[in-house]
């Protein structure tokens, strides 16, 4: 018979559930005020012709390569597409990734700079390029968007729902996307393909261990689970042709 102590980790350490679970609609519970927020997006609301859609995932998921091939189509059927990232997409944020991912003074950042940092990048590029994106009726296809605050910090580093709800709510003001894609892959397939990228130095959030993903990638599932009606999940881990055609029809579906 196992001896008692062994079930206080469980209870005394969030599980990856357990946090996603207090930051999306459980019912009637917490993260109502998730679901609040996510009624009325102003992307809906207030322009009518402008389409905010934000591809999530774990590294090595293939946002990059999607979003470049769902841009070429757009643009192929005469839509006015932007393409933008975070932390990134302004000068900025520029700086900002560049603090998160490589300067030296970025290994001491702590779990709760680390989040303001990506949502003033998200502040900036909401103001500077999405809601003007928005109102001259553009697509954008935004690598990353508030959601990654929500698992990365929240879930992966367990910081607790309020904090990241309240402060992601502040950075993006009443922008929720319109629709979310997240390109599920397995931890073990990301950090396989971040492995044989030939282009970049490993940066500093690439250096997690394989535990931090999986609780990544249960956290994109279970936010997707409770929010369907904006998130499509798609295997990640299928040919590039064969996402690439799966998401235009699913996209042809929802936008037309
Ligand atoms: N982060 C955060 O913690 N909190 C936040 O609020 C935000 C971000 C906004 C940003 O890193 C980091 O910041 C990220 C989350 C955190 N950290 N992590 N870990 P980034 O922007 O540099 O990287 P990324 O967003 O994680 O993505 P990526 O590494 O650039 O990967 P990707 O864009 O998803 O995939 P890709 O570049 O298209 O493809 C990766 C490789 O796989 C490449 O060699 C491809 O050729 C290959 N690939 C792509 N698709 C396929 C398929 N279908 N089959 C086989 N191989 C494929």
């Amino acid at each position: 018979m196992p001896p008692r102590k062994k079930a206080k980790p469980k209870t005394a350490k969030k599980t990856a559930s357990k946090a996603v679970v207090d930051r999306v609609p459980a019912k009637k519970k917490t993260a109502a005020p998730v679901l609040a927020k996510e009624k009325k997006p102003r992307s809906a609301k207030k322009n009518k012709r402008g389409v905010l859609i934000s591809f999530e995932g774990s590294e090595g998921s293939g946002k990059t390569s999607q979003i470049s091939r769902l841009s070429t189509r757009l643009e192929d059927a005469g839509c006015d597409v932007v393409c933008t990232r975070e932390p990134g997409g302004t000068d900025i944020g520029e700086e900002i990734r560049h603090l998160l991912k490589h300067a030296s003074a970025s290994t001491k950042i702590s779990p709760e700079a680390e989040l303001l940092l990506f949502a003033a990048s998200r502040a900036q590029l909401v103001r500077e390029v999405i809601v003007p994106s928005l109102d001259k009726g553009k697509i954008i296809l935004c690598d990353r968007f508030l959601d990654s605050t929500t698992v990365y910090q929240g879930v992966g580093r367990q910081i607790s729902a309020e904090p990241v709800h309240i402060i992601n709510t502040f950075a993006v003001g009443d922008i929720i996307p319109d629709i979310t894609i997240v390109l599920d892959i397995p931890a073990e397939t990301g950090f396989d393909r971040i492995r044989h990228r030939t282009t970049d130095l490993p940066d500093r959030m690439e250096n997690e261990t394989i535990d931090f993903y999986r609780k990544v990638r249960e956290g994109y599932l279970l936010l997707a689970k409770a929010l369907p009606e904006r998130f499509i999940v798609v295997d990640g881990s299928r040919s590039r042709k064969w996402i690439e055609d799966k998401l235009w029809d699913e996209l042809k579906q929802r936008i037309g």
